[in-house]
């Protein structure tokens, strides 16, 4: 992909180059083009959001990681900024730049991310902006893990969380322990390029079978307070390739070390990865995360895109134990056409395809009575002989919210199993479901539980939307259905 450059500066590649593109995402953020994977530096400045993010301008593929840049004022359109950060051979970013954050310092814009290889701490600074990035001349501020953890952190350490507490800088950063599991650790300083080791906030268990202690590595740290609560965020890897989904602690401070009290997974169905928290000027804290591909290297390329953010998503804490993720308020202004559709009552084995109601880029709002010998389904991307279908289900045995692709597409390039997760409600659910494309998002459970998946359907037809009872009658109490604008296609 050409880049054109502005002096000094890669610019983004046009926006106007994929909008063909049958599974591309229309409502959420992803570049132009090529490669992208988390979300970096977020902060508010001027009134206006700004986002980083995991970049490779050459290509849909993670290589010599750049911080893409894009901003918005509303948390929905985002404008694309010149690339911000580039990797520099004979520096300590020369194979990548890879994740960090955003503070303010003293009025200066910062960043603070993992240059590779070695892996390191750096930093950089803007003064017309936070467009151009000056890298910092103390850098590597933090030059690996600590000798304390020997050798078995292998060297690695990534992902700097920081920010002001007392009077000073606090960090924490991911890292791991050989043969013992992932690790979260904490660093002071009175300024950015001085970093004391404070020891190790939460420290994981790699035999573990709990989702929130396991992983060999913890990546992507985000530390966030509700009063005397704290709240921590991480991705667990478990193997070099094998990423698993990102998990909660909430407990209380005891010195530096974080007292976990109760824990869960964020986002069910190893699509959702990386989250960065940003703490929002009215008080919010706001989280995206990077939704991976599931269809194969070769379709990637053919695409020339890969990854995407998921939705902006509020982090709230709920009966002060459990993390829980909504989609913003200002969603709701994407909204277009609308239907409003039941009570809905369904015979045992009957699918119903709505007339008239389709899309691609939808927003449903689904109220069903749950019970554990019917099952009620909402089905979507269905095609008008139902050859492509995915079906979001709850209820019947267990009770569990399934998201089921085994006939979401007619490729031969995609992942099918289905995403699974147990639902919290007993006798009711209501169900706020997204689609974009080839992106799937549904919340329950006030938050607390949500799946992420990707599907793609190969048909132009599969726009159609329907519901499905299986066991006995199915009640749908309330059935409402927006067609989704999308901010994607506008000029960038
Ligand atoms: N992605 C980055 C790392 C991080 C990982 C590299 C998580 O900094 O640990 O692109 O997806």
């Amino acid at each position: 992909m050409p880049l054109s450059a502005a002096p000094g500066l890669l610019a983004m590649p046009p926006r106007n180059l994929l909008t063909s593109d049958l599974q591309r995402p229309g409502y959420h953020f992803l570049p132009p083009a090529n490669w992208m994977n988390d979300p970096n530096g977020l902060i508010q400045w001027d009134g206006a959001l700004h986002m980083f993010y995991q970049y490779n301008p050459l290509g849909p593929w993670h290589e010599r990681i750049h911080w893409g840049h894009a901003v918005s004022e509303d948390l929905v359109h985002w404008r694309d900024l010149p690339i911000a950060l580039a990797p520099r051979a004979g520096e300590q970013d020369a194979d990548g730049c890879w994740s960090g954050c955003a503070v303010g310092n003293h009025g200066i814009p910062t960043l603070i991310y993992t240059g590779v290889f070695p892996q390191v701490v750096n930093l950089a600074t803007s003064r017309d902006g936070l467009i151009s990035w000056e890298k910092h001349p103390a850098n590597p501020v933090i030059s690996g893990p600590p000798p304390e953890l020997g050798p078995q952190a292998g060297g690695h350490l990534r992902d700097p969380f920081v920010w002001r507490e007392d009077g000073e800088w606090r960090m924490v950063i991911g890292c791991k322990q050989e043969d013992a599991g992932g690790v979260i650790l904490g660093y002071r300083s009175p300024d950015l390029v001085q970093w004391e080791y404070t020891g190790p906030l939460l420290a994981g268990d790699q035999t573990s079978d709990d989702p929130a202690w396991g992983g060999t590595m913890w990546e992507c740290p985000n530390l966030l307070q509700f009063g005397e609560q704290r709240a921590l965020i991480l991705s667990p890897q478990a193997t070099p390739t094998d990423h698993l989904e990102p998990v909660y602690h909430v407990g209380r401070y005891a010195g530096d070390r974080l007292e976990s009290e109760t824990r869960g997974v964020l986002v069910h169905g190893r699509y959702f990865y990386a989250p960065q928290v940003v703490h929002l000027n009215d008080g919010r804290y706001v989280t995206w995360g990077w939704l991976k591909e599931g269809r194969s290297d070769a379709a990637c390329l053919a695409a020339g895109w890969n990854g995407v953010m998921s939705l902006p998503l509020a982090v709230r804490m709920r009966d002060s134990s459990a993390l829980a993720l909504e989609p913003v308020e200002e969603l709701r202004m994407l909204r277009h056409r609308h239907w409003q559709l039941g009570p809905l009552s369904l015979q045992d084995g009957q699918v119903r395809l709505l007339p008239g109601v389709e899309g691609s880029r939808l927003e449903i709002v689904a109220e069903v009575e749950l019970s554990e010998d019917a099952e009620i389904a909402i089905l979507i991307g269905c095609s008008p002989d139902m050859e492509e279908q995915t079906a979001i289900r709850c209820g019947g045995p267990g009770r569990a919210l399934v998201i089921e692709r085994s006939r979401s597409s007619r490729s031969d390039q995609v992942q099918r199993w289905p995403t699974i997760a147990p639902l919290g409600s007993t006798d009711g659910a209501r169900l706020h479901i997204f689609l974009d494309h080839s992106v799937v998002e549904v919340f329950a459970d006030q938050g607390r539980t949500v799946l992420a998946t990707r599907i793609y359907p190969a048909r132009q037809d599969s726009i159609h939307v329907g519901v499905r009872g299986l066991g006995r009658t199915c009640d749908i109490r309330a059935l409402d259905i927006w067609t989704l604008n999308s901010q994607n296609k506008v000029a960038g």
